[in-house]
């Protein structure tokens, strides 16, 4: 793989931010857009565009086709069994909502438990918040190491037979950490309980095998993956996905509709009600023949190399804290840190005048900034277009803020 040679179908990094060619290390947050996938879009909208699954002329027989065929894309690079388990969302919030009301409020009951990290994001924590809300269900957490780890002794005891959901993500978009879900997925499944997936940091960085994972839902969004935002999937195991209802109802997702009474379309179809995400579907679909293309093996070595070397750059200024695992081989792509008595908004604020562009925040994950015992941190993300020389540049420019503000503060 030669992010060089990669980064010439990234438009957007060829700018300079503040003067300087631009850093970009936030691809966590959201990634930036290759050429191919910009063209799918334009292609898209000046010569095929039209609703789907409605009109019979030749435009909305075109578009329809290529938005099955991106669900069939979808559908192989995740190594789902069929194109029917691939749901088109508009991201991983919507993805983990529609689990936590069409399964979690339909089929949970008083006593029944939902079983968490406390290092979710936000949207695979407070969706389950308010299913167990709902229900009477009640939530438990598995602790999490010093490093963001977790151990599957304690997986295995926090686990009952009182469970009915495990949700986690498969990798940390705080820590990197990279979560073995087949095995955790194996604990839940000896109970009954069903295995949910947050891979919104997993699916744009790893190969996925859904059917390998063994997991009953796997969410994620395009735009952390190349593609454009506003389009996710769901995907779900076929025998859940059928016993589900749907979450909207409406225009395109019914069967037969009467005046007191009305039936709904197979799956997927039934849960994509309204006109769907077509040009955001044919977009992830562009990307996701982009990161085919490369491979996934060579995306996850990459950007494993990248995280290993900005570890130990950063690991040799004085006053930076790291935190998540040490071992390479646990973490994904992406180093989180903080400066010695510097808030990580102002590292970030110097950073950006030095063209280098990170994340500061709790990145919508508040339990785990207490379990820290921080408010927020500095946080650097890697993709298939960044090189060795943008983690000198980052190291280079924490520098900097370190000896601004040390001179600063006096
Ligand atoms: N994390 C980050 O900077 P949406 O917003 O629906 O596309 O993805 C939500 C989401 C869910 N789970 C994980 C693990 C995530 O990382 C994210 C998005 C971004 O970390 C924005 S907060």
């Amino acid at each position: 793989m030669n992010a060089l040679e990669i980064r010439k179908d990234f438009p957007i990094l060829n700018q300079l931010i503040n003067g300087h060619p631009l850093v970009y290390l936030d691809s966590a947050a959201s990634s930036q857009k290759p050429r191919q996938v910009i063209e799918a879009l334009r292609h898209y909208y000046e010569t095929n565009h039209s609703n789907v699954h409605r009109g019979v002329h030749t435009l909305g027989s075109r578009a329809t086709e290529a938005y099955e065929l991106a669900r069939e894309k979808v559908a192989r690079f995740i190594h789902a069994p069929s194109p029917e388990q691939v749901i088109f969302t508009r991201g991983t919030t919507e993805s983990l909502n529609m689990v936590a009301y069409g399964y979690a409020r339909a089929f949970l009951k008083p006593g029944d438990e939902i079983v968490l990290t406390p290092a979710e994001h936000h949207s695979n924590l407070v969706p389950w918040q308010q299913a167990a809300k709902a229900t009477g269900a009640t939530l438990k957490y598995i602790p999490l190491q010093a490093d963001g780890t977790i151990r599957l002794e304690d997986v295995r005891a926090t686990v009952s037979a009182n469970t009915k959901i495990v949700a986690m993500a498969h990798v940390s978009n705080v820590l990197g950490t990279i979560h073995p879900i087949r095995e955790i997925a194996d604990v839940a499944h000896a109970v009954g309980a069903i295995m949910v997936v947050d891979g919104a940091q997993s699916v744009p960085h790893l190969p996925v095998d859904v059917q390998a994972l063994d997991c009953d839902f796997l969410a994620f969004s395009g735009h952390k993956m190349l593609g454009p935002t506003g389009i996710g999937v769901l995907y779900g195991k076929r025998k859940w996905l059928d016993a589900m209802e749907p979450t909207y109802f409406g225009g395109e997702m019914i069967d037969v509709v009467e005046l007191y009474d009305s039936t709904w379309k197979d799956t997927p179809w039934k849960f994509e009600g309204g006109t769907p995400i077509i040009a955001g579907a044919i977009g992830l679909a562009a990307a996701v023949d982009y990161l085919t293309d490369i491979g996934m093996e060579a995306v996850r070595d990459h950007d494993h190399r990248l995280a290993e070397y900005a570890f130990q750059q950063l690991k040799e200024i004085d006053g930076v804290t790291i935190y998540g695992p040490e071992d390479g081989r646990q973490r994904g792509g992406l180093v989180t840190f903080n400066v010695l008595n510097v808030h990580a908004h102002d590292v970030s604020t110097v950073l950006d005048a030095e063209g280098v562009a990170i994340r500061a925040g709790h990145h919508c994950a508040q339990p785990l900034m207490r379990i820290l015992n921080v408010s927020s941190t500095a946080r650097a993300s890697f993709y298939l277009y960044n090189t060795e020389s943008d983690i000198d540049k980052l190291a280079a420019a924490v520098r900097t803020a370190k000896e601004f503000f040390q001179h600063a503060l006096g």
